[in-house]
């Protein structure tokens, strides 16, 4: 009993920081999506889309930066990592509610 609760401490543990990567991914492809719909419905323009993805773009090189530094991803990397896609996300959400449109693409 004592071993089996031990071991289901231990994958919990290792589960927890895996869960954690793939929150990033998810977001990240979340991200893009929601770029690529603002482009397509014009709500971005072409200006604001090319800003959005310069920033995805240097977040995406530090995730890779902090995932090959050692420790992969530590808990201090990854608080880092959301908050700036926190930052882009609002700034996507207000770049697609400024009122400037482009029009939408077929
Ligand atoms: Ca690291």
């Amino acid at each position: 009993m004592k071993i089996f609760l031990t071991m289901a401490v231990l994958v919990a543990a290792l589960a927890a920081p895996a869960a954690m990567g793939q929150r990033i991914e998810e977001r990240k492809e979340r991200q893009k999506a929601r770029i690529k719909e603002g482009k397509e419905s014009g709500e971005l323009t072409k200006k604001e889309a090319a800003r959005i993805k310069a920033r995805e773009r240097d977040l995406n090189r530090q995730i890779r930066e902090d995932r090959k530094d050692g420790g992969g991803l530590t808990a201090a990397e990854r608080a880092k990592i959301e908050k700036r896609q926190d930052n882009i996300s609002e700034d996507l959400y207000k770049q697609k509610h400024d009122g400037q449109k482009a029009a939408p693409k077929k």
